[in-house]
């Protein structure tokens, strides 16, 4: 590991660049199909979402953004949500579509047999765009729960067609600035067949599309063992790495605290990240995350500082030392090196970046000292609770 004091102020540096974009579906009640624990004081409206996600970002000092879910953020006036998340030290990130939520999507969305399920489908990710263009967002993230239950079901290769009907006129519609991330998960809802089950479907679609597709990684969509540090390397080798959803999974897409269930494999990949040159307003760093249990604002300070850990570790690792030790063939040294860095207490650290950033040092106990829990709490009685779906 390296420990000579230019490096570990370039490391500083590094790391008062990253952003980590969270979920306004974070801030909101979430559980599983068996039961959603509504928890007193969360958001009722997009406005108070964001108004949590300020208390984030005021307490770490690098989740500067925050990702939209259309139509569970849904508000008649984007232009003035964004006016609202500036004056509170924010802006507004990533839009998320949904197709996924309706009656009409029991078979799918955009590759629907049907015409008229596809057109309207079609047409919610038109209108996410026309809303990145009032909130001035970049990118429009893209998951399709489309699949289908039982062999013969549907048609595999029509049903592409079909997707890549509707991809081609989203990439269409985007402006100069703008992208697509187009996501990828192995299975559920659909249990037999995925439409997009996988980095290699995602990437074939995005490299026939151009330049303004990219691939977004959720960790948690994978199957156990996947090597999701592999992905990174080779997605960003090839230039469509656009950017993560970031969380942690036991089991299956389980939408865990980022760095709760594998810090370590949260570290390989960030350090993939950093050897692809991906470190770059180019890859969006987002957490994906459903708190079901947990008190939700900690929960995300939690998860922005665990991807913060692992980041600063991925960036203490000493490549001189790594790169001679890959060159001599010497396994040991190689990996000894990575697990240096790894092994790193870097806490120390980063609650010295955060202070320098007019921060906290430790973000955890500065939001139960604020009291803002508490006074959330009170304040938000009376109307509905946002949740998963509403
Ligand atoms: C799908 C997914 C996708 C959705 C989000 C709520 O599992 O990861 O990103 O938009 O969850
Ligand atoms: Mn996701
Ligand atoms: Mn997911």
């Amino acid at each position: 590991m390296t420990s000579r004091r230019s490096d570990i102020s370039a490391v500083k540096a590094a790391l008062k660049t990253q952003a980590v974009e969270t979920p306004s579906w974070a801030y909101a009640n979430s559980g599983t199909r068996f039961k959603v624990f509504a928890r007193p004081g969360v958001p009722r409206t997009p406005r108070e979402k964001l108004d949590d996600a300020a208390r984030v970002h005021a307490h770490t000092g690098v989740a500067p953004t925050v990702a939209l879910h259309i139509p569970w953020d849904k508000v008649d006036d984007y232009g003035a949500l964004a006016a609202y998340a500036q004056e509170r030290g924010l802006r507004l990130g990533t839009i998320n579509a949904n197709v996924f939520q309706d009656d009409d999507y029991k078979l799918g969305s955009v590759c629907h047999p049907d015409a008229a399920v596809r057109r309207k489908a079609l047409g919610h990710l038109m209108e996410c765009v026309d809303i990145m263009d009032a909130t001035g967002s970049r990118d429009l993230k893209l998951w399709f729960s489309d699949g289908t239950n039982y062999p013969g079901q549907d048609d595999i290769r029509a049903r592409q067609d079909r997707l890549s009907e509707a991809l081609d006129a989203v990439y269409e519609r985007l402006g100069d600035h703008q992208r697509m991330l187009v996501e990828y998960k192995l299975f559920e809802p659909a249990f037999y067949a995925t439409d997009v089950p996988d980095w290699g479907t995602a990437y074939a679609h995005c490299l026939r599309l151009g330049e303004k597709a990219q691939v977004v990684v959720d960790t948690g969509h994978h199957a156990p063992g996947t090597n999701i540090e592999f992905i990174v390397a080779i997605l960003l080798r090839e230039g469509k790495l656009g950017g993560f959803d970031f969380n942690s999974r036991f089991y299956a897409d389980d939408d865990l605290m980022a760095g709760a269930a594998d810090p370590f494999q949260l570290f390989r990949i960030m350090y993939e990240v950093i050897r692809g040159g991906g470190f770059t307003p180019d890859i969006a760093f987002m957490l994906d995350q459903c708190h079901n249990i947990e008190e939700k604002v900690p929960a995300v300070i939690r998860s922005v500082m665990n991807v913060q850990e692992a980041t600063a570790k991925a960036l203490l690792v000493d490549a001189e030392a790594l790169a001679a030790a890959q060159r001599d063939g010497d396994v040991l040294a190689a990996n000894a090196a990575l697990m240096d860095a790894y092994n790193t207490d870097v806490r120390p650290l980063v609650a010295e970046i955060r202070t320098e950033l007019g921060a906290d040092a430790d973000p955890v106990a500065a939001y139960h000292e604020s009291g803002y829990g508490k006074k959330i709490v009170t304040e938000r009685v009376g109307g509905e609770q946002a949740g998963w779906g509403a």
